[in-house]
């Protein structure tokens, strides 16, 4: 017996359970002994029905996402676990899946295999392969329309979204949704089953007509633009509607493979393995970190009011501050609408619109909050006012946190008695959208403080990086160097609309030119003036968003920058930004898509190879997420270090070097770069050792 399964019997009924902490994956052992357990207890003649059932949070989450790469490296052969289902599915008792939690992916796919589903009310059913750049693998493609249908079934493994068991119970894929017990309701449903003909999941035809999917794969390609997996899996299941069951199987496996074998599955999976890596910090006390049971925010505009939210949001009371009463009102109510917005969309309903806006104080306390962020203006003096006030009423050993995008943490801290407790928390616009939230630690901050900020971030449902104190910390330092050469890509001559198209094109979520028309032309243009000492002597600095801002032209928030802005219609390059560029002296040629991607990237690369190399990034990976999550870059491409690896570093240091051939300081390049090509290493071989 396999060491992952029990089991036991109830009266006729036998009761197998997945025990395969923390999810009940498909490791190699599970589904093999998940298969021998129902064959052998079929076979005992006390035994009239089996129910299947997960320990712990969750029925199976899937396959051993771990497996893939040991696949893909030929360590291990791929084994289908078709046989498996098939099995299940040919058992001659019926056999009830009792599901809770997350059943997702080859979770699904087993379940499915069996001959019905009792649910636990919360539970939730997917098949999120695409996010994972692959499709269902165990015959998910093909037995999801049979209990569906082929439009609902290409929908789910299309886009990879969970549904909840309510939804499921009325689409046929569950049969039942249990009360308190579950365990005891599909006992009590697998009885009620004995001795009926067992419904195999594979014949049941009905509902396999066939659906035009086409509205379904235009959606695909704009939402998911760029992914392949997405629109393989609607191939799949497509074919379930004209294939006899076993060759839709095969049709299914030889897309798999494909995926599997794919460049998009290997970056999807590091992303997936990464963003739980970061996390884990190396170095940082052991035990609890100390929870945020009680938060404040100081300062009360858009920034302050999307962190207010973020908290309000994960269920943890904050009280808010700003020093214009008028700030406090508008904020609360553009709080409110934003929440009714929601609500409109039907993605909340107004009981927890009341809970969520109930738990927003303001001129709340702070005495006895566990953390105070300030997010008021990016003025130095204004800040250390701030914290110096917050640091005399905030209660002993609450953390005192920055939301500053580019503020020294160290500078801050030592206008406070408690420098151990400051650290940076710097979210991203909209606060309680964005899921990436740089922390910041200071050389004094405590260890104990960044474990509890990391805590913090996956309360709120946010993906918490550790980054050290330097200008622009590592995301917009980085993304900075990428803007450049797009900015002096257009004053060389080639159109601005073409930069954006060609990166979007690549992938990027917006182009590097609208995406500073949205944040706001204004808001670097003050950091470049705040910190005009750290250019370099020798290096290219491109002047057109400078002289944009001296017009007032600061993007969407006053209708123009790089492009002209006109309610109700589709943005158009700015004449007035062309005319300008027109007029600059020096060289004018358009470039490629292809440089256009090459050139900004190898400048990304660059750029992060030296922030890892000063520390300010610790690992690779760090990047990766920081970009995936925080910047629109493609996820189905790994992040930049991970598409620097596919790319090759060879390849990417000539092109630094020929840049910085041409007398331009700032391609000066990174000595971990030279360093990685020099050793034949990658980046993902890079401080493996952490
Ligand atoms: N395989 C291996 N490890 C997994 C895993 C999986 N499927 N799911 C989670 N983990 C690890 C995770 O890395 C972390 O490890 C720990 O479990 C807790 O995860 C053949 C091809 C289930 C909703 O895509 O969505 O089936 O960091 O922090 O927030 O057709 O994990 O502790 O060392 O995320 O409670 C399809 C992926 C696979 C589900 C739980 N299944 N997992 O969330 O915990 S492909 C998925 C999740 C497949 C078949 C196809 C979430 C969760 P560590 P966590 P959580």
């Amino acid at each position: 017996m396999s060491e992952f399964i029990k089991s036991s019997r109830d009266g006729g009924v036998a009761v197998i359970t997945i025990d395969n902490p923390p999810v009940n994956a498909l490791s190699p052992g599970v589904p093999e002994g998940l298969r021998d357990a129902i064959q052998a207890e079929a076979a005992r003649s006390d035994v009239q029905a089996i129910v299947v059932t997960g320990a712990g949070k969750t029925f199976i989450a899937g396959a051993d996402i771990k497996e893939f790469a040991k696949i893909r490296a030929g360590e291990r052969p791929r084994l289908s676990l078709n046989p498996v289902a098939n099995a299940i599915e040919d058992c001659p008792k019926p056999v009830v899946m009792a599901v809770h939690g997350t059943v997702l992916g080859g979770g699904l796919e087993i379940a499915m295999a069996g001959h019905y589903r009792v649910a636990a009310p919360a539970t939730k059913l997917g098949q999120p392969e695409v996010k994972l750049g692959l499709i269902p693998g165990i015959g998910g493609t093909q037995r999801l329309p049979r209990l569906v249908g082929v439009a609902k079934a290409a929908e789910m493994c299309a886009f990879g979204e969970p549904i909840a068991a309510a939804e499921a119970q009325t689409l046929g894929l569950v049969d039942r949704i249990a009360g308190a017990d579950l365990l005891a309701d599909a006992v009590d449903f697998a009885r009620s089953v004995r001795g009926v003909p067992r419904p195999r999941t594979r014949d049941r035809v009905e509902k396999l007509g066939a659906a035009s999917l086409d509205a379904l794969r235009q959606q695909v390609r704009r939402r998911l633009r760029g992914q392949e997996a997405p629109l393989a899996a609607i191939e799949a299941v497509e074919a379930a509607a004209r294939l006899p069951f076993d060759e839709g199987i095969e049709f299914e496996r030889i897309l798999f493979e494909q995926c599997l074998h794919g460049s998009q599955s290997k970056a999807l999976i590091h992303v997936f393995f990464g963003e739980r890596a970061v996390g884990k910090v190396p170095g940082l006390p052991a035990g609890t970190p100390g929870e945020v049971r009680e938060a404040a925010v100081i300062g009360f505009g858009t920034m302050g009011q999307g962190i207010a939210m973020a908290f309000a949001n994960a269920g943890i009371p904050v009280s808010v501050r700003d020093n214009s009463d008028q700030a406090l009102a508008r904020g609360m109510e553009e709080i409110r609408g934003r929440y009714q917005g929601a609500v409109a969309k039907g993605k909340l309903d107004t009981a927890e619109l009341e809970r969520r806006v109930a738990r927003i104080t303001p001129l709340g306390s702070i005495a006895e909050a566990d953390l105070v962020i300030e997010a008021v203006d990016e003025d130095r003096a204004r800040k250390r006012v701030v914290f110096s006030a917050i640091d005399q009423e905030a209660k002993p050993g609450a953390i005192l946190a920055t939301n500053t995008s580019s503020l020294s943490i160290d500078d801050l801290a030592s206008a406070t008695n408690r420098p151990r407790e400051v650290i940076g928390l710097h979210f991203f616009s909209p606060a309680q959208v964005m899921r990436l939230l740089e922390i910041v630690r200071g050389r004094r901050t405590a260890g104990e403080t960044v474990a509890a900020a990391l805590q913090l971030a996956k309360r709120l449902g946010k993906t918490g990086v550790v980054v050290g104190d330097a200008p622009g910390f590592a995301g917009n330092r980085i993304y900075h160097a990428y803007r450049r050469e797009a900015c002096l890509l257009a004053e060389e001559g080639t159109p601005p609309e073409a930069i954006d198209a060609a990166l979007t094109e690549f992938g990027m979520a917006m182009g590097p030119l609208a995406v500073g028309d949205l944040a706001g032309l204004d808001v670097g243009w003050k950091i470049r003036r705040a910190h005009a000492d750290l250019r370099l002597d020798g290096g290219r600095y491109p002047q057109i968003e400078d002289l944009m801002c001296e017009r007032g032209w600061f993007g969407q928030k006053t209708g123009s920058g790089w492009y002209v802005y006109t309610e109700g219609q589709t943005p158009i390059p700015n004449p007035a930004v062309l005319e300008l560029l027109g007029a600059m002296d020096g060289l004018r040629r358009v470039a490629s898509a292809g440089e256009i991607v090459s050139r900004t990237m190898a400048a990304l690369v660059n750029e992060a190879a030296k922030v890892l190399d000063e520390g300010i990034a610790a690992r690779p990976v760090d990047v990766d997420i920081i970009f995936v999550t925080g910047y629109g870059f493609p996820a189905w491409r790994g992040g930049p270090l991970h598409y620097a690896d596919e790319w090759g570093l060879t390849a990417i240091l000539d092109q630094v070097r020929q840049r910085h051939a041409g007398s331009d300081a700032v391609w000066t390049p990174a000595p971990l770069l030279e360093r990685l090509v020099k050793q034949g290493q990658t980046f993902s071989e890079f401080r493996a050792e952490l």
